[in-house]
């Protein structure tokens, strides 16, 4: 089977690329010939992508060390990009603890938020302008199971991941007319840093997620992101939900193996 690769050239934002899927779309999307611009906050990642990258494919790769959840910092890196930027993966995201509601820490609500959400949100708002003055472009939001069904321990995180659902169709609607393309993909059980954040540095309960069961890796989902990104500029794959074959629902996993 012969695959048309369209992303050679195409200028690429991606958030939260110093670890797990984002990390994982940076290889696949620089290995297609795109160029990169990757953010995070741990800039001592990011020049090391960078260079990595440029030695394996003589990718072209910016990188950009802020907090998404500062909408300066926000505002800054995009005002210093010098080209438009074709696509946006908007993937930096966490999830913080996983107490009850009546337990759970307000800063941990915060941070889930502001990053998940509004984060997101500020990034789309401040680089969909450029899309619309071109009529081209294509918006790619990590939403997860959580955001199509709610689990106990979830109550925030599940939240900002339904309204990471809602903000997609929604922004898919707003740009109604142009040729911007909007798209969601939503993962189950991915292993990467996302639960030794969650359980803040906890390595064993980390770990105690994955156990029994084989989880889907970053890049099973960063291919997904690429073939999403890869279609014809007439389709528009709304939202694809990707789970182990091992998981049905977000707490129902077969750990037998
Ligand atoms: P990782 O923890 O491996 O990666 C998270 C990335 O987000 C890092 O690059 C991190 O960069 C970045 N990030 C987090 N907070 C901020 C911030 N305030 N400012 C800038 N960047 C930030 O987890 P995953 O790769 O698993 O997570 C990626 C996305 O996938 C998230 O949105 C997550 O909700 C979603 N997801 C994950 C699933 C899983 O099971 N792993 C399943 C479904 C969805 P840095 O720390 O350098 O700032
Ligand atoms: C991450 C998957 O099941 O931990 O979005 O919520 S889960």
């Amino acid at each position: 089977m012969k695959t048309v690769n369209r992303l050679k050239n195409r200028r690429v934002v991606i958030t939260g690329a110093t670890s797990g899927i984002g990390r994982a779309c940076a290889e696949l999307l620089a290995e297609a010939g795109a160029e990169l611009y990757i953010t995070g906050r741990r800039a001592d990642r990011l020049d090391a992508i960078q260079r990595d990258l440029a030695e394996r494919y003589d990718a072209h790769v910016s990188t950009f060390d802020f907090d998404i959840r500062d909408r300066e910092q926000c505002r800054e890196f995009v005002d210093s990009l010098d080209q438009p930027v074709d696509i946006l993966i908007n993937n930096a995201g966490l999830a913080a603890g996983k107490d009850p509601v009546d337990k759970a820490e307000f800063d941990d609500w915060d941070r889930m938020i502001d990053t998940n959400v509004k984060g997101l949100l500020t990034l789309t708002r401040l680089l969909s302008p450029q899309m619309k003055n071109r009529n081209i472009g294509h918006i790619l939001n990590i939403g997860s199971i959580a955001g199509h069904e709610a689990y106990a321990g979830g109550v925030v995180y599940c939240a900002t991941k339904h309204a990471v659902h809602a903000i997609t169709q929604a922004t898919k609607k707003d740009l109604h007319g142009t040729n911007i393309r909007v798209s969601e993909v939503s993962p189950g059980l991915v292993e990467t840093e996302f639960s030794n954040v969650r359980f803040k540095g906890d390595d064993e309960a980390a770990d105690r997620v994955y156990q029994g069961m084989q989880p889907l890796t970053a890049m099973d989902i960063a291919e997904i992101v690429l073939f999403t990104l890869n279609r014809p500029a007439h389709v528009n794959i709304m939202d694809t939900v990707v789970l182990p074959v091992q998981q049905s629902a977000s707490t129902m996993v077969d750990r037998s193996s």
